[in-house]
């Protein structure tokens, strides 16, 4: 085993990133910077580079869980980890960020978690979901030495936990001399990653694992399938963060457990009515299962149904088993049990199912329609349906906030064709689709309405520096999926 040499390592990052020749040198000193803190660490060279990609959601917020698509693009901020198989079950992994502490566990099955929030439970998801699945053997697995550095911002909608969990996954395989299909590795670990407590869908996993550089990638769920689309040369997509965290151990990870449930609440009214007006429909808790293409019937027709069904008020659990006419233990049981165990407690203010089935079905023909528009060449009714997903996102879903909202103004202000959130919400980053030849013009001006001038009215915070610039609003490079590097 040889530490490669920067040739080997530019030749690596030309391919996994679609960088331009003037970004590679800097990536190959953090790649280098990365292995030599292995070696210090450990004593020996690292066996292969492990790399994994956050993403940016361009489209399709909440349906994924849904099993409605999504229309995501991988970037290029990542998780690159350097790696080692263990001789035994160790499983060591040192974070190049000193804020995350040295994480130290066995690679047995099952693996109990670390407190909530803790960084090492994404490390842990994936090993105990491949234990889980038995793809690995449970009494003989190899654990691994790695470490990890991050450069996706976190608590923003970016994925940067399912890329650990990605990363993680791959540097466990690897160790253990085994592959897993990838389509079969990104369905395994949307369902590995609900170990941290969130019932999320399977979008960042699958474009992790799957996406291509130069293209987004529209992800279909149960079964999983992905189609890549080329994105538009007169076209960038600029990612802002709002600078309001939104971490998925707190309160945000509360708000999107219960769109979840009242998601499955929706499907479970509709088809219960379905069934009385039709008969053999089935009891389903998933969305996707009740379309009108799976129903054949027509969409209004169905929608019609559904609000009759629902209604556009609130609903109490009590009300919500009466139009079931099932017991309350039972609708708790099917509609609101949550992976992690227990029960997601009633909202004071009651479940908002019409308007959580209306953003959902809605947002799954935005989806359709917008790679449609991107595949015809226009951008301007591409932009006009992101322009939608917002509103529909933050009236509907409630998953905005005002500084999102200004955000996405003084966006479309400044010359954004399309500007919305993107990933869970409750806070993070809002994605834009601006025009190549006004993108400088743009991060100017919105770095000075919104970092220098919103946030810093409302929130009293100090001027940004330009470098602190560069973290906060950057041009996503659709880059390429998860790989591995190996170093012999
Ligand atoms: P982020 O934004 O990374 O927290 C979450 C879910 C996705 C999807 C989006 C909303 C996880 C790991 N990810 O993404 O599956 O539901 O919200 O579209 O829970």
């Amino acid at each position: 085993m040889t530490i490669p040499t920067e040739q080997q390592l530019a030749q690596y990052i030309r391919h996994a990133y679609a960088a331009p020749a003037d970004e590679v040198p800097a990536r190959v000193h953090r790649y280098t910077r990365l292995i030599q803190q292995f070696s210090k660490t450990f004593g020996i060279p690292p066996h292969a580079i492990v790399r994994a990609p956050g993403r940016v959601n361009v489209i399709g917020e909440h349906t994924d869980y849904n099993g409605y698509p999504v229309f995501p693009m991988a970037i290029d901020r990542d998780v690159v980890m350097a790696i080692s198989p263990s001789s035994g079950e160790t499983v060591e992994v040192v974070n190049s960020d000193s804020r995350y502490e040295r994480r130290l566990f066995p690679a047995r099955f099952p693996l109990g978690a670390y407190p909530q929030g803790d960084w090492g439970n994404y490390i842990k998801a994936a090993i105990n979901g491949i234990l889980e699945a038995e793809i690995v053997d449970r009494q003989r697995a190899l654990g691994f030495h790695a470490v990890v550095g991050g450069t996706i911002p976190e608590s923003a909608g970016l994925s940067s936990s399912s890329a650990l969990v990605v990363a993680s996954a791959l540097a466990f395989l690897t160790s253990n001399g085994t592959t897993v299909e990838t389509q079969t590795l990104a369905e395994l670990l949307a369902h590995a990653e609900r170990y941290v407590g969130s019932e999320g869908g399977g979008m960042d996993q699958a474009v992790s694992l799957l996406a291509e550089p130069r293209k987004g990638l529209k992800i279909d769920f149960f079964p999983l399938r992905a189609q890549s689309v080329d994105l538009p040369m007169e076209l960038e997509f600029v990612v802002c963060n709002s600078l309001v965290r939104a971490p998925k151990t707190e309160s945000a990870q509360h708000a999107y457990n219960r769109r979840v449930v009242e998601c499955r609440l929706a499907a479970a009214l509709l088809s219960r009515a379905l069934s009385d007006r039709r008969g053999k429909v089935q009891h389903t808790t998933l969305l996707a299962d009740l379309s009108p293409e799976k129903l054949k019937m027509d969409e209004r027709e169905v929608n019609a149904i559904a609000e009759q069904a629902i209604g556009e008020e609130p609903l109490s659990l009590a009300e919500i088993s009466r139009r079931l006419q099932e017991p309350v233990d039972t609708v708790r049981a099917r509609c609101l049990a949550l992976k992690s165990g227990g029960f997601l407690p009633e909202p004071r203010d009651g479940f908002l199912v019409w308007k959580r089935y209306r953003h959902v079905v809605t947002e799954a023909r935005r989806v359709e329609a917008a790679v449609q528009a991107l595949q015809e060449g226009n951008i301007q009714s591409f932009g006009e349906l992101m322009n939608r997903s917002h509103a529909s996102c933050r009236d509907d879903f409630g998953i905005s906030c005002p500084e999102l909202d200004a955000l996405v103004s003084i966006a479309r202000r400044n010359g954004a064709l399309g500007a919305r959130l993107t990933g869970a919400g409750f806070g993070g980053c809002t994605v834009n689709a601006v025009p190549t030849d006004r993108v400088d013009e743009f991060i100017r001006r919105v770095s000075e309405e919104y970092y220098e001038g919103y946030i810093v009215q409302t929130r009293g915070r100090g001027f940004l520096q330009i470098e602190e610039l560069g973290e906060t609003i950057f041009r996503s490079r659709a880059s390429n999926r998860a790989s591995i590097l190996t170093l012999h």
